[in-house]
């Protein structure tokens, strides 16, 4: 398995998130993905590569312009502070025209986990080079590929940037997958990828089937509900399967296995898993139940799929845990190939 590793994560290490009017010490943090690293470069058939470059556009299309530019742009006056949304954050940003700094803020990010600063721009982009670089190695005929993302992609929408999230890498490689053949995204962390829902809430080239943890009572509270099914020609292309808190293992997996079954029924030439790591019994955030070795069943049932799959980088924050549920989804997909 090529591993993508994006080693300019390191310069991304937001101080602190802002919930409810709290200030708490920002749980993306660097060592989660050395974690990841250091425990998937032990397993054999692991091979760890860096990000080649793809051309700007493979982002473009996937993100407004006046966005990409924005996280350029602010950052650079940002310097190396961090800077929050200063507004309460209202629409979207798509073809906007303002151009007052403090209401852009706003406008272009929808929470106050997600600060900016001058170096948010160049590892988005190596996230996102990351997750390209990983859908390539698939593309060119490997049945599986992991992108070490970081930072995250999955909350990001075409023109928002919020939970973590700034460049929506899962949903970048999708597009970029799509130019092949019918894509599924398959989104297995705790909390609903609202981003790659909104990015391809149109389309019937890229199916989206998401299980997470019920948006009554977790972030991104606004999306992620049953009834969201896509629209248009993106009607019934998009699955939302919320559950309750507090589950474990025997009680997650009917849920897991109607969602592989709706991919599998979909039939994707491709398929993008966003994973994260923090549906897992000890995540300080997630709020469920899901045991170490439950990480590599469910590896398993998506490598039955017999289906080209990218693994791209989402969620998990007990860095303490990482290296072995990390280890274990790996190996679970090896065991199975
Ligand atoms: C990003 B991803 C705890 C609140 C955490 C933000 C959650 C973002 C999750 N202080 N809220 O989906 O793992
Ligand atoms: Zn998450």
């Amino acid at each position: 398995m090529i591993v993508v590793y994006p080693s300019r994560h390191l310069r991304h290490h937001p101080p602190s998130e802002i919930f409810n009017g709290v200030v708490e010490p920002h749980a993306e943090v660097p060592e989660r993905i050395e974690h990841i690293k250091a425990s998937v470069s032990n397993i054999a058939g692991v091979r760890i590569v860096l990000p080649k470059h793809f051309p700007l556009s493979w982002i473009e299309q996937v993100h407004d312009s006046g966005y990409v530019s924005y996280l350029a742009e602010a950052g650079r006056l940002s310097g190396n502070a961090y800077t929050y949304p200063s507004v309460f954050p209202y629409g979207s940003g798509e073809n906007s025209s303002i151009t007052n700094e403090i209401a852009r803020r706003g406008i272009y990010g929808f929470d106050l986990y997600t600060p900016v600063s001058n170096t948010t721009y160049y590892v988005a982009c190596a996230s996102a080079m990351a997750a390209l670089t990983a859908a390539s190695v698939v593309r060119r005929g490997e049945m599986v590929s992991y992108a070490l993302c970081r930072p995250p992609g999955h909350h990001a929408e075409r023109s928002r940037m919020g939970g973590y999230c700034y460049f929506n890498n899962a949903a970048i490689a999708a597009n970029y997958l799509s130019r092949q053949g019918k894509v599924a995204v398959f989104d297995i962390d705790v909390h609903h990828g609202n981003g790659t829902q909104h990015i391809f809430y149109e389309r019937d080239d890229v199916m989206v089937v998401n299980i997470h943890a019920d948006p009554t009572y977790k972030f991104p509270f606004f999306s992620g509900f049953e009834h969201e099914i896509g629209v248009g020609k993106g009607k019934l292309f998009n699955k939302n399967y919320p559950i309750p808190l507090g589950i474990s293992d025997e009680e997650y997996h009917p849920v897991f296995m109607a969602a592989v079954k709706r991919i599998r029924e979909s039939a994707p030439q491709y398929l993008v898993v966003s994973v994260g790591y923090d549906a897992h019994v000890n995540d300080p955030i997630g709020g469920l139940r899901l045991s170490t070795a439950y990480y590599h069943r469910m590896a398993t049932a998506i490598a039955s799929l017999h289906i080209p799959t990218v693994l791209v980088q989402e969620g998990g924050y007990n860095t303490g845990e990482l290296r072995s549920v990390a280890q274990s989804f790996v190996s679970g997909f090896l065991d199975a190939n």
